[in-house]
């Protein structure tokens, strides 16, 4: 599960914006628990699951439904804002069913860019897994219009995706996991780049062309981190390396660009607003960000057990668990990732009426 994402202030937007021209984008997303919308759910024997109480407490119909938050996930209101439904889960498709054609969701929980990432999970999509995924349903695209047309869809869609939490939360920050301990940080972020770059280029040759990425948030002040904090501060020393991982994922993504004809890699920062969000939640119309909503055990996973108890009023949290913003935070960082002006482009979303993020 787990990545803690970006960004802040309250933006403003209407509630759907203007799409330029007639069409609909399609979206592919891809990522872990902060954009999984159920795969999870059909993995039978994973332990990266939300299909439980408290998850899904606001969101339409008040059921669990995959998601790791208490309602909507980033991509959710992202899509809800462009006006189009959120993409399905890829586990819960068929070849035969029309919803390929509008967009899919890979996203699962526990993911990350590095196969060995999350495996006390056992089971979980990770990247490469995902983007075997996307090929299979690119297969199943060709089958229903053929593959001039496939490959058109493929190339005018947007691709999300949001990954990389995990490869440290799961992965690098657990002392006994082999990863952080064969590696400095500086290797290990070359190792995290260099996959990602395949997997990208994988993606490219399967069509992708208008991509966003979306850099990690200060991951050393979730609250599963902190709590391996004397004080109950943000890590420093976790949020420092997190940095330099979108660093090099951004200078990956301008280098890719310069070398692949058509690509529009768009690298999303939401670091230093949603590191604004948790040290002045005050100014966001929150009251507290340094603990989670649900009372979690993180000695014992930090997610929302059906026995925990949960706090009165969910819109005064910014995150849900210890490891997931809340639905109200969710949308703070949504629009402020449509406010981006490079993110619009990609959305093709008319640039006239930009909504201006202003704290509340
Ligand atoms: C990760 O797994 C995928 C598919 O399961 C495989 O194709 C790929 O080579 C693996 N990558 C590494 C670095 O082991
Ligand atoms: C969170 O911050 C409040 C106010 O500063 C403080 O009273 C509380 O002890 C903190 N909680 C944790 C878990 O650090
Ligand atoms: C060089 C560069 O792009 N650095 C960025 C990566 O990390 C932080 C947080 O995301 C950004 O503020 C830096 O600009």
């Amino acid at each position: 599960m787990m990545r803690m994402s970006f960004v802040v202030a309250c933006v403003m937007v209407a509630s759907v914006l203007a799409v330029v021209g007639a069409e609909s984008p399609v979206t592919f997303v891809f990522g872990d628990s902060l954009t999984d919308v159920g795969n999870n759910n059909h993995l039978q024997y994973s332990l990266a699951k939300s299909d439980f109480p408290w998850y899904g407490i606001d969101y339409t119909n008040g059921q669990p439904t995959g998601r790791f938050t208490n309602g909507r996930t980033i991509g959710d209101i992202i899509s809800s804002k462009i006006g189009i439904p959120s993409p399905p889960p890829y586990l819960s498709l068929s070849a035969s069913n029309d919803a390929i054609l509008k967009g899919v969701n890979y996203a699962s929980g526990g993911a990350g860019i590095l196969n060995e990432t999350g495996l006390y999970f056992i089971q979980r999509l990770s990247l490469d897994d995902q983007i075997s995924c996307f090929q299979k349903t690119k297969l199943w695209i060709e089958a229903r219009i053929g593959k001039k047309s496939a490959n058109d869809l493929c190339n005018k869609a947007v691709y999300f995706i949001g990954i990389g939490a995990n490869d440290y939360v799961n992965n690098f920050l657990q002392p006994f996991l082999a990863d952080g301990q064969e590696y400095t940080h500086e290797e290990f972020v070359v190792l995290l780049t260099s996959t990602l770059e395949k997997q990208l280029l994988m993606l490219y040759e399967l069509g992708a062309r208008k991509m966003i990425f979306h850099g990690l948030g200060p991951l050393g002040c979730i609250p599963s981190q902190r709590a391996k904090s004397k004080t109950g501060g943000c890590l420093t020393r976790v949020n420092e390396w997190v940095k330099v991982f979108n660093s090099s994922v951004r200078k990956l993504l301008r280098s890719l660009n310069g070398k692949l004809p058509g690509a529009g890699f768009t690298f999303a920062d939401t670091f230093g607003p949603v590191l604004d969000l948790i040290l002045r939640p005050t100014s966001y119309g929150f009251r507290v960000s340094n603990t989670s909503c649900c009372n979690v055990d993180t000695t014992l996973g930090g997610l929302c057990l059906p026995n925990s108890k949960v706090c009165k009023n969910r819109r005064e949290y910014v995150f849900w668990d210890a490891f997931h913003p809340s639905d109200a935070a969710n949308e703070v960082i949504a629009g402020r990732l449509l406010a981006d002006p490079q993110l619009r482009m990609q959305l093709g979303i008319s640039g006239a009426e930009a909504p201006s993020p202003s704290p509340r």
